[in-house]
């Protein structure tokens, strides 16, 4: 019987191992990203893993015909690696051999290969399991780990758990408006809208948590900040003396963020001329005051109290920026009336909630607060507004038998890589988009 010792052993190295075989003979894998033929000679790029590897084929060298290697093919290059200090790395590859792994069947209908993918938005997304594999496309998803990996590392550091919650839901936790319903097995059952109860009843447990998962919203517009399936990273935490200290904790978070990328993810920064937010201190503004802010300096009229409108929220991170330099803006105490029922009303004035969302750079990609943790008042904020309370016993179990003060945040890993990265639609920075209209690929 053959036994698996979970040894790995390839015959061929990586891009990141070439430097210690300068002057040998070695084997890489990869796909033909582009073939550039020259007088004489060839640049064939190599795709691999992270890197975009380049080989020279000159016809006295190589043992094969240039016209074996194909655009998307896979295969296996037998290489010298030749000291060469004009290039960037310090050495060339010059191609020896090959042996092609599979062959594309068709060529590309999309040039992908190019510094950027040069078609609409619809294309890039319709054709996105080849324009992905764009070296600059690819690289908006590599930060995006880099994203959730620096969150996991502080996090963690932190004391917090991660956890994983239902996404099959009995009740929706943000509302009705925007809910997916689907049958479950002749009941009726609900897509998360977000890990809110359980996080919390989760507090209960580990005292800290976290989740970094996908969440369903069943948004009927179409706009470049609104997705129907989108990534939440959510944190919850006990034993807190205001929500000012899960304000701290995510400005702490996304300093150290913007450190883990710099230190991990610099070729795809760099690829992508990325400029990372310093992140010192956050300035935060209540809400109000905020509102009265942009319209004043602005000379606009405020139509709606109880809400941002997405305008709004430019001009007054634009606003912040100029006064505070920060790209980030904390916005506080926002209406009661516009919160959900879980949010805790301040002490002082029960019409705003112990509640923050965070902007940057002209979009909310954060909303976060206190929690109501008495059962009493729970229980009395939802007879108010008129909730059923039979749907949510499950819910409030956790606060009839006892919960420490806490509260916690959700940030939109899509809005802030986008946002990050400079971009319009947050499409961009979704690798398989759900939208209104796009349920494929
Ligand atoms: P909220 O509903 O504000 O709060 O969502 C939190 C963050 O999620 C992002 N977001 C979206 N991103 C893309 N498409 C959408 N349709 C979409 N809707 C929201 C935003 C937003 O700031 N339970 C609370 C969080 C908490 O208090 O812990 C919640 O879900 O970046």
């Amino acid at each position: 019987m053959r036994t698996m010792n979970g040894e790995i052993t390839k015959r061929t190295v990586t891009p990141e191992q070439l430097q210690e075989h300068i002057g040998e003979q070695v084997q890489i894998h990869g796909s033909i990203y582009k073939i550039r033929k020259m007088r004489g000679f060839a640049f064939v790029l190599l795709r691999t893993a992270r890197q975009v590897v380049q080989c020279i084929y000159s016809e006295e060298k190589a043992g094969f015909s240039l016209d074996e290697l194909v655009e998307e093919s896979c295969v296996i290059f037998t290489a010298e690696v030749v000291a060469e200090e004009r290039s960037r790395t310090g050495y060339e590859l010059h191609l020896l051999s090959v042996e092609v792994l599979s062959k594309p069947e068709e060529a590309s209908p999309i040039v992908i290969n190019n510094k950027l993918v040069d078609t609409s938005l619809e294309n890039l997304l319709n054709y996105r399991p080849i324009t992905l594999r764009n070296e600059k496309e690819r690289a908006i998803f590599k930060i995006q780990e880099g994203i959730t990996f620096g969150i996991r590392k502080f996090l963690q550091e932190n004391g917090f758990t991660e956890i994983h919650s239902p996404k099959i839901v009995y009740s929706g936790a943000e509302g009705g408006a925007n809910i997916f319903r689907i049958g479950y097995f002749g009941r009726e059952a609900y897509l998360a809208q977000s890990p809110q109860f359980y996080k919390q009843m989760m507090v209960g447990v580990y005292e800290r948590v976290f989740e970094i998962a996908p969440v369903f919203r069943a948004e009927k517009h179409d706009t470049s900040r609104h997705l129907n399936e989108y990534t939440s990273v959510d944190f919850e935490m006990g034993y807190i003396e205001s929500f000012e200290e899960i304000m701290q904790t995510e400005t702490a978070m996304l300093r150290s963020v913007t450190e883990y990328l710099k230190a991990y993810y610099e070729p795809e920064l760099t690829l992508l001329s990325v400029t990372l937010p310093t992140v010192t201190e956050i300035p935060a503004i209540r809400f109000l005051e905020a509102k009265e802010l942009v319209a004043k300096e602005y000379r606009r009229e405020i139509k709606d109290y109880e809400d941002f409108e997405p305008e709004e929220e430019k001009l007054l991170c634009e606003l912040i920026q100029k006064k505070t330099g920060s790209e980030f803006v904390f916005v506080t105490h926002y209406p009661s009336k516009k919160r959900p029922f879980y949010a805790m009303e301040s002490a002082e004035n029960s019409e705003v909630t112990e509640s923050f969302d965070l902007l940057f750079r002209g979009l909310e990609i954060t909303t976060g607060g206190q929690r109501i943790h008495s059962y009493e008042e729970q229980v009395a904020k939802m007879e108010r507004l008129g909730m059923n309370l039979s749907l949510f016993e499950s819910y409030l179990m956790m606060h009839k038998y006892g919960m420490p003060p806490h509260g916690g945040l959700g940030l939109g890993l899509e809005r802030f890589t986008s946002k990050l990265l400079g971009q319009e639609n947050v499409r961009r920075a979704t690798l398989f988009p759900r939208d209104t209209g796009r349920l494929e690929p």
